[in-house]
């Protein structure tokens, strides 16, 4: 007998991980431990939301002291996903265990070479182009007017020149089409919000334009009602 039928359903209708205790079926709770600011929490966010998780967000801002008792990551940042009493921090591996531990869509590709550039960018990502596109353009253009704080133009001009190699490499493997192609997976998952906060900055969505196929990616994907969520947002809720 298979465990479908047995599974829990919540209210949303979004299936859960069976626990077998005893011969008892639970259904195990999702929090996930984020910022509202943050293109990590949005990354973990957008595939709860690709796999219809029903989730409770627990807010924690690493940046701010007040905050730092609250925060369960064992390195002070976000994001942290619990299930029942499973905790798993570093974003790859939440999303990686989101898809893996729920039904819903496959995010992840079945070839070979498309599993391998899945990786890739996410790698890429977390590597070379969060700094620069996050913490350097997007963070001095548009955060810190928020917090009314100058920007600092010599970073911004740093980040759009560290950027240029990663978001080279993205285009070329957005133009070979093995992922970034339309079947939502992973990668994309990771991109999103990331080109999201770059393009919030005039600098970013002007850089973009000079990778057509990452530039046709982000405009399809950007534009969709479904991911309005990845989107920069002022004042969050
Ligand atoms: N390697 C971590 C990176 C997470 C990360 O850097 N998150 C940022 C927010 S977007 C953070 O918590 N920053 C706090 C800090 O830099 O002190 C992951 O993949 O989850």
């Amino acid at each position: 007998v298979g465990l479908v039928p047995l599974l829990g359903r919540t209210q949303s209708g979004t299936i859960s991980v069976p626990v077998h205790r005893k011969g008892i079926v639970l259904p195990q709770k999702v929090t996930l431990y984020g910022y509202k600011f943050s293109v990590y929490t949005r990354i973990a966010i957008m595939v709860l939301r690709e796999k219809g998780v029903s989730y409770t967000q627990v807010e924690t801002n690493p940046f701010d002291p007040k905050d730092f008792g609250k925060n369960p990551h064992p390195f002070n940042r976000v994001s942290m996903l619990t299930h029942g009493d499973f905790a798993v921090y570093e974003t790859r591996a939440i999303t990686h265990y989101i898809n893996t531990a729920f039904d819903g869509p496959a995010l992840c590709p079945t070839a070979p070479g498309a599993i391998a550039q899945m990786e890739q960018v996410i790698s890429i990502i977390d590597n070379y182009a969060y700094w620069p596109l996050v913490r350097q353009v997007f963070s001095q253009r548009v955060f810190s007017p928020t917090e009314n704080e100058l920007p600092d133009e010599a970073d911004i001009a740093a980040g759009l020149i560290s950027a240029q190699p990663a978001l080279q490499q993205l285009e070329s493997i957005c133009q070979q089409g093995q992922v970034l192609n339309g079947a939502i997976t992973l990668a994309d998952c990771h991109l999103l919000p990331i080109l999201a906060y770059f393009c919030a900055a005039p600098e970013g969505k002007s850089a973009l334009k000079h990778f057509p196929n990452l530039s046709n990616w982000h405009t399809i994907l950007s534009t969709h009602q479904r991911y309005q969520h990845a989107q920069f947002d002022a004042n969050p809720a």
